[in-house]
C-alpha cells in the first residue's frame, strides 16, 4: 500500500536542470573544458562539488585547482545559477505537475522531497509548492550523494514510512538507482534508454498519472 510520495525537484518538478546545465557550461568554458548535454546527463542529481569534479576529470584537469580555488569555482557556479531561477514561478512547473501533486493530496499521499539541491527550499516557494510537502531532506547532511540510496532512505524515514510504503520519483540514472537501492518502488522521467532501470517509465511529466503508477506500484 504506498502511502508516499518522494521527489526529486530538478528535473521533475520543475526544468531547473535546463539551468544548472547553463551554469556548468558557462564555468566549463572559461576552464576550457568541453562539455555537451550527452555529458552532462551524468551530472544529474550529483551533487555540487562532485559536478565540478566530474568536469575537471573531462578536461583531465583533476588536481589542478587547490580546494579553496574549487570552492570559489563551485560558489561561482551557484552565483550564476541564482540568477537564473530569479524568475522562477508557479508557471515553471513542468507539464501534468501541478494535476499529479493535486491528485496526490486527494489521494491523502505524503509528499517529501529528496534533491541534492541546497537551493531547492526556494525553488519550492518560487513554485508555490513548499506547503504541499510534508518535509524535505537536507541535502547538506549527507554522508553520500545519489546513487547511495541515503536521501531517500531519509525521506522515508522523515515521513515515518517504510520504503516499500513509497514512490520516488527522478529524471537522473544516478537518482533512479539510489531510489532502487532504498527498496522504493522508483518511476523515472526520460528517454527509455536513460531510464531503463526505472521500475515504471515515461516519456515526459505529462504522463505522470497517479493511477497508472499506484496500479504499477501496487502490482
Ligand atoms: P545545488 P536534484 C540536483 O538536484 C541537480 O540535478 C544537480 O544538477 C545539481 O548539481 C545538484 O542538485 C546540486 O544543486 O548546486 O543547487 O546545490 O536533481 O537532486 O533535484
Ligand atoms: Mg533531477
Amino acid at each position: 500500500m504506498i502511502k508516499g510520495f518522494i521527489f526529486d525537484l530538478d528535473g521533475v518538478l520543475t526544468d531547473t536542470a535546463e539551468y544548472h546545465y547553463q551554469a556548468w557550461k558557462r564555468m566549463a568554458d572559461k576552464l576550457t573544458i568541453p562539455l555537451d548535454r550527452e555529458m552532462n546527463e551524468q551530472l544529474k542529481g550529483i551533487s555540487r562539488m562532485d559536478s565540478l569534479d566530474r568536469i575537471l576529470a573531462l578536461g583531465n584537469q583533476t588536481d589542478r585547482y587547490s580546494v579553496e580555488e574549487k570552492e570559489r569555482l563551485a560558489d561561482e557556479k551557484n552565483e550564476d545559477y541564482k540568477k537564473l531561477i530569479l524568475d522562477v514561478t508557479p508557471a515553471d512547473l513542468l507539464p501534468g505537475i501541478a494535476e499529479l501533486l493535486a491528485d496526490l493530496k486527494a489521494a491523502g499521499i505524503r509528499l517529501a522531497l529528496a534533491s541534492a539541491s541546497k537551493n531547492g527550499p526556494v525553488i519550492m516557494e518560487k513554485l508555490g509548492i513548499a506547503d504541499l510537502f510534508e518535509t524535505v531532506v537536507d541535502p547538506a547532511g549527507l554522508k553520500n550523494g545519489k546513487p547511495d540510496p541515503e536521501i531517500f532512505i531519509k525521506g522515508a524515514e522523515q515521513l515515518q514510512l517504510k520504503p516499500k510504503e513509497c514512490v520516488g520519483v527522478e529524471d537522473a540514472q544516478a537518482g533512479i538507482e539510489a531510489i532502487n537501492a532504498a527498496g522504493i518502488f522508483s518511476v523515472g522521467v526520460g528517454t527509455k534508454e536513460m531510464m531503463e532501470k526505472a521500475d515504471y517509465a515515461v516519456a515526459n511529466t505529462n504522463e505522470l498519472k497517479l493511477m497508472d503508477i499506484l496500479k504499477k506500484a501496487n502490482s
